[in-house]
């Protein structure tokens, strides 16, 4: 099982703005080596795959519209500890709360656009990162 690595995309309303430069410097700067990197985009399946964990949720169909509106940028990072820490960088879900200088807190609108996902697990790390990217693409 990997554990340095975690999985990120950055979402449609962080690109609709024009963050990706900034997102991608903070990572950088914040001690992330970028292993995989690609501008892509979610069709609805993959959005209500990726998401399924919270298929029963009342935010669930705004979840896959919004998810699916525009392009993503998904990565891989690694770095010691890298979930945790990543989640650390990207704040608290709602950016509301999310602490001063994380990615949310920066960036993100609302809970429901807020800019990026970090993954939670070594688990999940390892089934997002093969949801994106081919064993080819990860340097
Ligand atoms: O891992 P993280 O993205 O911080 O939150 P999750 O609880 O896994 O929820 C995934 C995603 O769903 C969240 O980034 C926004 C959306 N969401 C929402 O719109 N409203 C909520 N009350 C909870 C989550
Ligand atoms: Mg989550």
């Amino acid at each position: 099982m990997v554990t340095n690595r975690t999985f990120t995309m950055l979402k449609p309303d962080a690109i609709e703005k024009g963050h990706i430069g900034a997102i991608l410097e903070k990572i950088n700067a914040s001690g992330f080596r970028i292993v995989a990197l690609k501008l892509t985009e979610m069709t609805k399946a993959d959005a209500e795959t990726f998401y399924a964990v919270h298929n029963e949720r009342p935010f669930f169909g705004e979840l896959v519209e919004y998810m699916t509106r525009g392009p993503i940028v998904a990565a891989v990072l690694e770095k010691e500890n890298a979930v945790e820490d990543f989640r650390a960088l990207i704040g608290a879900t709602n950016p509301a709360d999310a602490a001063d200088g994380t990615i949310r807190k920066l960036y993100a609108a609302s809970i429901g656009e807020n800019a990026v996902h970090g993954s939670d697990s070594d688990e999940n790390v390892a089934i997002e990162s093969a949801f994106h990217f081919s064993g080819r693409e990860l340097f």
